[in-house]
């Protein structure tokens, strides 16, 4: 028995193996993976010969009884030794087949995701990160996880994961995780990336690397990536030791939420993968807490009384780091100081669309009305909203750098204010503690005469659009989202990526409560399909619409395959002009009647789509577009499939108040 031992602690690189010899350890050691580990280091024991069971009863060792008491000795032997163990500085080794019990770098991620709430993954497998995908699949086998698995939602290219990724974090405030390969996967994946910085949304971004031991060769595949996503990302790092793996991936869940919300990039070069670490060494880990500022008592004082002292007071909403207490606590304070309430470019479902306060959208394409509101304005509120470009009118609404307005900018992120606009106050706070300090105010003036007359504007703006009210057209658009509105629920999802085929979503469509738009501000293409296969898993339940021009679906189309495989019956709506419509637009403005690469040959869409397994059908009359609604609608619910209605109509009606041909002869007549 002695010399068993020496041989065994000499071996082998001693430490916690040693634990795993007895089978009948298993019950003293805590459940999770740790039996499997000591399934494996036995059966590889056996592999040497050195089961001690057998070992034991083939060197005829005494009786049964013997054998047991010495178990019991060698056990709490092993105990204390393992108690040792603990003290020592981690131990890490290369090798993939480690018999100690230990955990991989692998491992060690998916356990992160595990403990910080994660419950699906989206991505394209690549040979870089191997250990994850084998690490995922020993969590997917594991009964302890039956109540909380990670579904890995595979992707049919990098583009459509990160956007999923993306839409995931909207819609949850959790971060959208995203899994994909170096070098081309990793830039396949930037869309996503930039377009959660540019929306403020949490996300965090996993890419295969390079081992340390061929790392700045430009090795296969090898891109730096703290250069590559540095101004697109809030944190870029590489985890080099598996040791830390739980400190980096806890970092980024902080990162990607405190504050303004972003994307973080975490490398994960394949060594690392690879090494194991002692559990004994494995440091504990937190659930993340997201942080956020909150305004301070005498602001809140002073934002009332220059509330209290406006006379033309106007809300812009928009932003990141929303939930939906924030939104009715945004809604009480409106309701309680009747003040008009605005949303900012692609933020338009902070604010029940329906509700009274309410009186449209500041972005492209806004109610000259309401601009006009804006600029003549005594006192812009604006909470959340970065008040780039887009929402500024090109930062005419508002002037850069001192609007002629009061404004009092409230953002999540400190270094946001005061960036471009010097306000006459900035607030930095999270939205939830902002809107509750808000909802929480007296009741500081009534503006209920400014909000009818807004409200009314709003309501004009959205009724038929001026070019199709000579009923020439054979389809409607403006009528198309007319049907919509009638047909679907009030929690409907609506997605769209770029486009002048966007307008008739934003404009007349009514969204209801939070999150019920995904669209990017980035104003990036492709977005439509993925972002809408994202929320039809996330929300299996609710009906999710995706507008889709005939440029912007071929960009990501390839995902209604992921839609197929995973019952995301989404319904595509595929505005099919002909072209890229919006660059066409900006040509004739700008070079009247010279047009040059913007002209689409496109597929059978509806084909295409039923080639996926989805059904597809082509309008291209008014009339027709109910009915067919009303069959995707059905199609997709009963059979978990997408379903595709392409819109074909005439490119000259290019937007809802002016055609090509107009545009091209203003231009042509101030040359
Ligand atoms: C990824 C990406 N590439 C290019 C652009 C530039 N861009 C903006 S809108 C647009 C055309 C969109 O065409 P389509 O989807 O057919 O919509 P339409 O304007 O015709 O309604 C282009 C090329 C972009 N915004 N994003
Ligand atoms: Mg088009």
């Amino acid at each position: 028995m002695a010399l068993f031992l020496v041989l065994y602690l000499t071996a082998f690189d001693g430490r916690p193996l040693t634990v795993t010899l007895l089978y009948g350890v298993r019950t003293f050691l805590p459940p999770y993976a740790i039996c499997k580990q000591i399934d494996k280091a036995s059966g590889c024991l056996a592999c040497f010969g050195l089961d001690f069971n057998s070992i034991a009863l083939q060197a005829g060792s005494k009786s049964a009884a013997n054998l047991a008491v010495s178990s019991v000795v060698f056990c709490n032997f092993l105990i204390g030794y393992r108690l040792f163990l603990a003290s020592l500085p981690p131990v890490m080794s290369n090798s993939t087949s480690s018999p100690t019990l230990t955990r991989s770098g692998g491992q060690l991620i998916v356990d992160a995701l595990q403990i910080h709430g994660v419950d699906t993954i989206f991505g394209v497998p690549g040979e870089s990160y191997l250990p994850v995908l084998d690490a995922l699949h020993e969590h997917k086998n594991n009964p302890g996880n039956i109540k909380a698995p990670i579904r890995f939602i595979i992707n049919r290219q990098e583009g459509g994961s990160a956007y999923m990724a993306e839409a995931y974090g909207k819609l949850t405030g959790k971060p959208g995780i995203c899994f994909v390969t170096r070098g081309p996967g990793a830039t396949n994946a930037s869309i996503g990336v930039h377009t959660a910085y540019q929306d403020s949304t949490p996300m965090i971004l996993f890419i295969g690397q390079v081992g340390n031991d061929f790392v700045e060769r430009e090795a296969f595949q090898e891109i730096d990536y703290r250069r590559m996503y540095g101004q697109m990302a809030k944190w870029v790092a590489q985890i080099d030791r598996a040791d830390r793996v739980h400190e980096y991936v806890a970092r980024a869940f902080q990162v990607a939420t405190s504050g303004r919300p972003g994307p973080v990039v975490l490398a994960l070069p394949e060594d690392m993968l690879s090494q194991h670490v002692a559990l004994a060494n494995i440091p504990a880990m937190r659930h993340y807490s997201a942080v956020q500022a909150s305004a301070s008592q005498a602001q809140i004082e002073e934002l009332s009384a220059r509330l209290a002292k406006a006379k033309r007071p106007v809300v812009i909403l928009g932003g990141g780091g929303w939930n939906t207490a924030a939104c009715n606590h945004i809604q009480r304070f409106a309701e309680i100081q009747n003040l008009p309430v605005a949303c900012a470019f692609r933020f338009q479902d902070l604010f029940d669309n329906q509700h009274a306060n309410y009186i449209g959208d500041v972005g492209i394409g806004i109610n000259p009305k309401l601009a006009e509101r804006i600029k003549q304005s005594d006192l812009v509120i604006a909470i959340g909203p970065r008040l780039g470009e887009m929402t500024t009118g090109g930062y005419s609404i508002l002037e850069a750098p001192v609007p002629k307005q009061s404004l009092i900018h409230i953002h999540t992120d400190a270094l946001e204010l005061g960036r471009v606009y010097q306000a006459d106050m900035l607030i930095n706070s999270g939205m939830p503690q902002i809107a509750a300090s808000l909802a929480a105010l007296p009741v500081l003036g009534n503006w209920q005469a400014n909000v009818e007359q807004a409200r009314a504007e709003y309501i004009a703006n959205q009724t038929e659009a001026p070019i199709f009210k000579d009923g020439k057209q054979p389809l409607n658009l403006w009528q198309v989202v007319q049907d919509l509105r009638a047909a679907v629920p009030a929690d409907t999802i609506i997605t769209n990526g770029a486009g002048n085929h966007t307008t008739w979503a934003h404009r007349y469509y009514r969204y209801g409560q939070m999150r019920t738009q995904l669209a990017p501000t980035s104003g990036a293409m492709g977005y439509s399909v993925p972002s809408g296969v994202a929320a039809k898993i996330v929300h299996p339940e609710r009906t999710v619409i995706t507008f889709a021009g005939d440029g912007e679906f071929m960009m990501n189309g390839q995902e209604l395959a992921t839609a197929a495989q995973y019952g995301a019956g989404v319904v595509v709506l595929l505005f099919n002009n002909g072209m890229y419509g919006t660059i066409r637009m900006h040509q004739e403005r700008e070079f009247p009647n010279r047009q040059v690469g913007t002209e689409l040959h496109n597929p059978d869409f509806a084909a295409l789509a039923r080639a996926y397994g989805g059904s597809g059908e082509v309008v291209t009359q008014t009339a027709e577009f109910a009915p067919a609604l009303r069959r995707a609608l059905a199609f997709s619910r009963d059979k978990k499939l997408p379903a595709l209605i392409e819109l074909r109509y005439d490119g000259n009606l290019i937007t809802p108040g002016a055609t090509l041909d107009a545009i091209r002869n203003v231009a042509l007549g101030s040359k």
